[in-house]
C-alpha cells in the first residue's frame, strides 16, 4: 500500500497493518495507504477486515505536524466514510492509546477490541479543537450524552474496561491482541454478526440530557473561561441528537474548521510541541546517561520541603526529610499527613495508597543520614550564607556521585556550588509552591554543573511528573526574573489611575489564572518588602513601583495571611473585597510622588503587563539563559498561571506580530517611563527582518 500501511489476506480476513512510528499518527501516507487497503479489501475474498497497528500504540490521532499546512487528500472524514460504508465487516484492534482521529477510526469500524492495558480518548480539546472526523456524532450515539460530554470536554482518555462498560468498545483482549482480535473477527463472521454502524443509531434528547447539556455549558464557561473549543463541542453533541448523521457531520466539520482557524488552537498546538521540546537539551549529547535515583534527601521540612518530599514519595522514591529539630521534623511530617488526609477525604487516594506513600518518607535531624542518598535537595530559607553552610556540610557527608541541588528561587548556584569541593555535582532544582501540585520544575545550570547532573535532574523531573525546563544562571532564573517587570507595570498602572480590582480583573478576563496584585496578596507582601530592604535605592528602581506595597506592609497588611493586603479578605470564604483604605494609601503615594491619576484602559493594562513579560523573555533568550522561546512559554503556562490557550508570552507576542510589539513598546517609551521600555534587540531586529523569536 504505502510504507506506513500494509494489507494482507489471511484466510478469510483482510488485515490492515499501520506502521508509522512513533505513534502511528494519521499522516498523508497512512491515510492514503488505508484508503487503498480498504479498496482492495472491498474487492477481494476477505469476509472481514481487521485494523491493527505496529509499535507502541494504535493510531494516536491526526498528524498534528500537518495542521496549518495545505491539506492533501484523502481527507480523514472521507477515509472514515469509506470505512463506515465498507461492504465487509470491520474490526479495530486497539493497544496503547487510541486517541483523537485514531479513536474516530475505531469508532467507524463495526466492532472494537482493545487490550486491557489500552486507553481510548478524544483529546482534541487540549489542542483547541474538537473531534473532526465523526467523533462528536458517533460517541453520543454509542455511549450517551453524559459520557460524550465528559470524554470530549475533558480530553482525558479512559481505560479499556471503562470503555467497554460505556459501550465504546465491544471486547477486552487479555493477552495477545493480534491473535485475540483475529479470533474475534473470525467468530463474528462465523456467527454472521450484523454490520453495526454507530452512524445508523438515532439519538433523541430527553429532559435530563437537556439539563446535562445546559449544565455543561455553564460549568465550562467558568472552568475553561475564554476557550472556544469546549463550547463548540457541546454544540456538536446537541447536533448529534437534533440533526441526522450526515447533517451532524456537516455541522461538526464547520465547527472543526472554525477551531482550526482560531488562534487558540495554534497556541495550544504550540504548547503541545513546546512541552516536548523543553525536555530536550541541545548542548547535551544523547549518550549522556542520567544517574539512577533511588534515595533522595530533602533538607528543610517546611511547606516547600514537605511538598517536594510528597512528589518523590508518590513516585516510589525513598525520601529522608531533614530539619534542625525534632519539632520541625514532626511538624513537617504532620503537614504532609494532613495534605494526604484531604486527598483521602476527596477520594483522590485510598488510605492504603497513602500508607504506602508515607512509608517511603523517613525523617531525621542528622545530615549523616544522607550518606547514601543519590540526590539531595536543599529547601531551607532564602539566605545565601545558610545555603552555603548546608552545601559545605553535604560535601563532607554525601557519596561522591550524589547530585546536590538547591531549591533556591534567586540565589547564585555558582556561589552555592563554590562552598563544595565538587561544583560539577551542584545545580538548582526550583520547584513552585505548592510543590506537590505545581507542574513546573526549573532545572538551573550553574557554571560548572556537569551534563550528567543536568540530565539526571531532567530525568528525575519527568519521573515525578513535572514538566522541567532548563534555565541558565541569572537573578530569578527564567520565571521570577520576568515577574519583576510584570509586577512593576502592574504597580505603575495602579499609581497612574487603575484600581487593584481593575488591574486584576483585566488580567483575569484576558486569561491569567489570577491577577498580579491578588497573587501578591497570596504569596505575602512581606516577602518582596524584606527583599527590598537588602537593596540600594538604585537597585530598587522607580519608587512608584513599590511605594504602595511598602505602605501596605508597614500598615500590617501582609496579604491573605493577615486578612488584608491590596484587598480585604472575607475570613470565611477568603473572597477578596475592594478596600477604600487601600485607595487612600494609593492616593497618598500619588501625592507624594507627584503622579496625577488618569483613566487607564483594560487594553493598556494587558498590553503593558504582557509586553513587559515578553520583552524580558527576549533578553533572557539573547543571553542564552533559556534554550528556546517555547521553553519560556512552558515556564509561564506551568508555573505562573498564564493561559495555555494564549500559548505563553513569547508565542502570544509572536502571533500578534513583532512589528505590533515594537510599535506598542515605542508608544510606551514615548508616553511612560522611558527607562522601563527599552526594546530588547532580539524583538527589534527580528521584527525588522520578519523572523520568529
Ligand atoms: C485529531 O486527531 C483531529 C481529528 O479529530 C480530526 C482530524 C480531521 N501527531 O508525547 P510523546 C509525537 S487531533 C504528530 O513524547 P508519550 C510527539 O511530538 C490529534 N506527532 O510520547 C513526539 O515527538 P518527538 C489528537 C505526534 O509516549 C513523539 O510523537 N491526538 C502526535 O509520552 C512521542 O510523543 C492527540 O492529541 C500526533 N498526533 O505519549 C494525541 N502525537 O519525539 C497527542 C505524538 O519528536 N499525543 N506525536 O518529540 C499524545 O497525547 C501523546 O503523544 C501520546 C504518547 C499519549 C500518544
Amino acid at each position: 500500500m504505502t510504507d506506513a500501511v500494509s494489507y494482507t489476506l489471511e484466510g478469510n480476513l483482510g488485515v490492515i497493518r499501520v506502521n508509522n512510528p512513533p505513534v502511528n499518527a494519521l499522516s498523508h501516507g497512512v491515510r492514503s495507504g488505508m484508503a487503498e487497503a480498504l479498496t482492495t479489501a472491498a474487492e477481494d475474498t476477505s469476509e472481514a477486515v481487521v485494523i491493527l497497528c505496529e509499535g507502541r500504540t494504535f493510531i494516536a490521532g491526526a498528524d498534528i505536524t500537518e495542521f496549518g499546512k495545505p491539506p492533501k487528500p484523502p481527507f480523514l472524514p472521507d477515509l472514515l466514510a469509506q470505512l463506515d460504508n465498507h461492504p465487509k465487516l470491520t474490526v479495530a484492534a486497539i493497544h496503547g492509546t487510541a486517541l483523537g482521529g485514531g479513536f474516530e477510526t475505531a469508532l467507524s469500524c463495526n466492532y472494537r477490541v482493545a487490550l486491557a492495558s489500552a486507553k481510548v480518548g478524544l483529546p482534541e480539546v487540549k489542542l483547541g479543537l474538537l473531534p473532526g472526523a465523526g467523533g462528536t456524532q458517533r460517541t453520543p450515539r454509542l455511549a450517551g450524552i453524559a459520557t460524550a460530554i465528559d470524554l470530549m470536554t475533558s480530553g482525558n482518555p479512559i481505560p479499556a474496561e471503562a470503555a467497554l462498560q460505556k459501550g465504546l468498545i465491544d471486547h477486552v483482549a487479555r493477552d495477545n491482541l493480534a491473535e485475540e482480535a483475529i479470533a474475534y473477527a473470525k467468530q463474528l463472521v462465523a456467527d454472521q454478526a450484523p454490520k453495526r454502524q454507530a452512524s445508523a443509531i438515532t439519538l433523541t434528547l430527553n429532559e435530563s440530557d437537556r439539563e446535562l447539556i445546559s449544565k455543561a455549558r455553564s460549568n465550562l464557561a467558568k472552568k475553561t473561561r475564554g476557550e472556544s473549543a469546549p463550547q463548540r463541542i457541546i454544540d456538536c453533541i446537541e447536533a448529534s441528537a437534533e440533526l441526522d448523521f450526515d447533517a451532524g457531520l456537516k455541522r461538526e466539520r464547520e465547527l472543526f474548521m472554525a477551531c482550526m482557524e482560531d488562534p487558540q488552537s495554534a497556541a495550544l498546538r504550540h504548547m503541545f510541541f513546546a512541552e516536548r521540546a523543553a525536555a530536550k537539551i541541545d548542548s547535551i549529547d544523547t549518550s549522556v546517561e542520567p544517574a539512577q535515583v533511588q534515595r533522595v534527601g530533602i533538607i528543610g521540612a517546611g511547606t516547600m520541603g514537605g511538598g517536594i518530599a510528597m512528589c518523590f514519595a508518590q513516585a516510589g522514591i525513598q525520601v529522608t526529610l531533614i530539619d534542625m529539630s525534632d519539632e520541625a521534623v514532626t511538624a513537617g511530617i504532620s503537614k504532609i499527613k494532613a495534605n494526604y488526609d484531604i486527598s483521602v477525604k476527596r477520594g483522590r487516594l485510598s488510605q492504603d495508597q497513602v500508607e504506602a506513600i508515607m512509608s517511603q518518607i523517613k525523617s531525621s535531624t542528622h545530615f549523616e543520614d544522607l550518606a547514601d542518598a543519590d540526590m539531595v535537595i536543599e529547601a531551607v530559607f532564602e539566605n545565601l550564607a545558610v545555603k552555603k553552610e548546608v552545601f559545605a556540610r553535604l560535601d563532607t557527608i554525601c557519596k561522591a556521585d550524589a547530585v546536590l541541588a538547591s531549591n533556591t528561587s534567586y540565589q547564585s548556584i555558582d556561589d552555592i556550588a563554590a562552598a563544595t569541593s565538587r561544583p560539577e555535582s551542584v545545580l538548582g532544582m526550583h520547584f513552585f509552591s505548592p510543590a506537590n501540585v505545581m507542574k513546573l520544575l526549573e532545572v538551573v545550570k550553574g557554571d560548572k554543573s556537569s551534563d550528567r547532573v543536568i540530565a539526571t535532574a531532567m530525568a528525575v523531573g519527568k519521573r515525578i511528573g513535572k514538566t522541567s525546563v532548563l534555565s541558565g544562571m541569572c537573578y530569578g532564573f527564567i520565571g521570577n526574573r520576568m515577574l519583576r517587570p510584570y509586577a512593576r507595570e502592574a504597580a505603575l498602572c495602579m499609581m497612574e489611575g487603575a484600581s487593584p480590582a481593575q488591574i486584576d480583573a483585566a488580567m483575569e478576563q484576558w486569561g491569567m489564572a489570577m491577577g498580579p496584585l491578588a497573587v501578591g496578596d497570596l504569596a505575602g507582601l512581606d516577602i518582596g518588602y524584606k527583599a527590598r530592604e537588602q537593596l540600594t535605592d538604585e537597585q530598587k528602581g522607580d519608587p512608584a513601583s513599590y511605594c504602595v506595597a511598602d505602605r501596605l506592609v508597614q500598615a500590617g497588611r501582609l496579604g491573605q495571611k493577615s486578612g488584608a493586603g491590596y484587598y480585604r479578605y472575607d475570613p470565611e470564604t477568603r473572597q477578596r473585597i475592594a478596600d477604600p483604605d487601600v485607595d487612600a494609601i494609593i492616593d497618598s503615594c500619588r501625592q507624594e510622588l507627584g503622579i496625577a491619576a488618569r483613566a487607564v484602559s483594560d487594553e493598556e493594562i494587558v498590553d503593558r503587563l504582557i509586553l513587559a513579560l515578553a520583552n524580558e523573555g527576549a533578553r533572557i533568550l539573547e543571553e542564552g539563559i533559556a534554550q528556546r522561546a517555547s521553553d519560556i512559554d512552558v515556564v509561564y503556562c506551568y508555573g505562573y498561571g498564564f493561559p495555555r490557550h494564549r500559548g505563553g508570552p513569547m508565542h502570544y507576542v509572536q502571533a500578534r506580530g513583532l512589528a505590533w510589539a515594537v510599535k506598542r513598546m515605542t508608544e510606551f517609551q514615548q508616553n511612560l517611563n522611558q527607562d522601563n521600555w527599552s526594546i530588547a534587540p532580539l524583538i527589534a531586529n527580528n521584527a525588522e527582518r520578519g523572523e520568529a523569536l
